[in-house]
């Protein structure tokens, strides 16, 4: 499989909870290797357009009010299949439904305040990464063949 990259997001619920490492630790010990990292504070128009997509859904001014809540940690994954791999990891939207062993399980508190974004396609990753992070401001990893 190729080496992808991919959107991570560690939203307010997870850096309020205090498991930014515990979060990133799952994602290392899974072979994703974080190539950038920047906590901020997002706009109010950075959430909505990032989020664009889910404009005409009825959670999205929630969502967007969520986000902005506080400080979040903003990654780029890298790693074989990254995509896919960060899903898995991340486990389902409604942390009820996830799987045993997954972030949003172990730590989630409901579908919104769920813990962690991840990109869901890698056109949607690229997209994402570029959303947030120059290019200059990532640093890849030499990885042996
Ligand atoms: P995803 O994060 O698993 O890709 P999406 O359907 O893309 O899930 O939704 C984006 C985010 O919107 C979710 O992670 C969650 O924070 C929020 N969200 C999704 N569905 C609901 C809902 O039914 N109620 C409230 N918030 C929701
Ligand atoms: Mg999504």
């Amino acid at each position: 499989m190729a080496i992808e990259r991919t959107l991570s997001i560690i939203k307010p619920d997870g850096v309020e909870k205090g498991i930014i490492g515990k979060v990133i630790a799952r994602f290392e010990e899974k072979g994703l290797k974080p190539v950038a990292i920047r906590l901020a504070q997002l706009s109010k128009a950075e959430a909505e357009g990032f989020y664009a997509v889910h404009k005409a859904r009825p959670f999205f001014a929630d969502l967007v009010k969520f986000m902005t809540s506080g400080p979040v940690v903003l990654m780029v994954l890298e790693g074989e299949g990254a995509v896919a791999k960060n899903r898995e990891i991340m486990g389902a939207t409604d942390p009820a439904k996830a799987a045993p062993g997954t972030i949003r399980k172990d730590f989630a508190t409901n579908i919104e305040k769920n813990t962690v974004h991840g990109s869901d396609s890698p056109e949607n990753a690229k997209i994402e990464v570029s959303y947030f992070f120059p290019e200059v401001q990532i640093h890849a990893y030499e990885w042996k063949k």
